[in-house]
């Protein structure tokens, strides 16, 4: 039996999200199959290693466990138990974000463990998370996309003149100001003047120091799950449709306002066309495991890319699960292929390794 690590909590802003998709995760495993072993990152970021589970939690509270709340920034307790003995596992799940959204951390340190970890490794999630990156990995891979500007605060601070002038003359209203270098929403707003670019721009610099700004385009959002490392498949597409102004945090994660169609009504072509670029996105940022490529279709079925998500929302309700349930993959299949795929590319490496040696 396989020794499986899962790590959720986190010092992240999407501390619950992880805890809820620990649940689901944790309530999805094949216990015959795994041994599994919860591993608790508190708000100050102190690892906490439970015992072993036999079976399903049944709350959330089951997966939290007490400790000194002052200790911060302790990984201690994961790499030793209590008789001062080194831990092992044969592979860990990180269901969790890096350290203030600056992904591709977590990896770091599970690579340097020469520990299996699950989904994408270091370079593809901190790719991904810069959304500037991403789009010139976007686009040199050839996948379209909406212009769009990027900047440092330095820039603004220096030149806000000329970029507010580019901005309205290659982009035009509605524009998104985006932080870029962030998971979630925080920090976006949706701008039609230039005092609401400008009071945009205020916002997204309290984030991050790099800022990137996007054509606004009236498009639909479809989105398809990518799966596997070097040869990945992709599923259908499924459809977000929100009653909100734009998907936004809130009714990302909070509320429910928005609506899921799977499979999305495309045309046969566009429904092909998105699975090729999907499979080129996951390619273009060198994916592993698993990815969500989003895109805009407008109405005359033109295509671009928005992003990739490397740490999708992961509970049987979440449009990835959700994706790959239509296409033919159950929750807890899924789950099992995406360990496989984490043992699979490990062995890979150390064979890479040896042959150097
Ligand atoms: F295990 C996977 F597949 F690699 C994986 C890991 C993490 C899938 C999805 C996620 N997502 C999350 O951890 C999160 C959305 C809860 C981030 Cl806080």
């Amino acid at each position: 039996m396989k020794k499986l690590g899962v790590v959720y909590g986190g010092k992240s802003a999407e501390h619950e999200v992880s805890l809820s998709t620990a649940l689901a995760v944790t309530g999805a495993i094949n216990y015959t199959n795994y041994e599994v072993y919860p591993i608790f990152i508190t708000k100050n970021g102190e690892w906490r290693c439970g015992e072993r589970l036999l079976s399903a939690p049944t709350s959330i509270e089951a997966l939290l466990f007490k400790g000194d709340d002052t200790k911060a920034d302790d990984v201690l307790p994961f790499l030793v138990n209590e008789q001062g003995e080194r831990r092992h596992f044969d592979v860990i799940l990180p269901l969790i974000h890096g350290t203030n959204g600056e992904d591709g951390t977590i990896q770091g340190f599970f690579e340097v463990l020469n520990m299996p970890y699950v989904g994408n490794g270091v370079l593809s999630s901190s790719a991904s998370m810069d959304k500037h990156i991403m789009k010139q990995l976007f686009a040199h891979a050839g996948l379209p996309q909406l212009p769009y500007e990027a900047f440092i605060r330095i820039q603004w601070e220096q030149e806000q003149a000329t970029i507010i002038e580019k901005c309205e003359q290659r982009l035009g209203y509605p524009m998104y100001v985006k932080p870029a270098n962030l998971g979630s929403s925080v920090g976006i707003s949706k701008v039609t003047t230039q005092e609401e670019l400008i009071a945009g721009v205020k916002t997204a610099l309290m984030y991050d120091r790099k800022i990137v700004i996007e054509q606004g385009v009236v498009a639909r959002e479809i989105e398809l799950a990518v799966l596997g490392n070097d040869e990945p498949k992709v599923s259908v597409p499924g459809e977000i449709k929100s009653t909100t102004d734009f998907y936004d945090y809130e009714s990302k994660y909070h509320d429910n306002k928005t609506e899921l169609v799977i499979p999305a009504e495309l045309s046969e072509t566009a429904y092909a066309q998105l699975q090729t670029y999907a499979i080129e996105a996951f390619k273009a940022v060198d994916g592993s495991g698993l990815i969500r490529a989003d895109f805009f279709v407008t109405a005359d079925e033109r295509i671009y890319i928005n992003e990739v998500n490397t740490l999708p929302g992961f509970t049987p309700m979440s449009m990835y699960p959700l994706l790959w349930q239509e296409t033919g993959l159950p929750y807890p299949d899924l789950i099992d292929e995406l360990i496989q795929l984490a043992i699979h590319r490990h062995e890979e490496k150390q064979q890479l390794q040896f042959k150097l040696k």
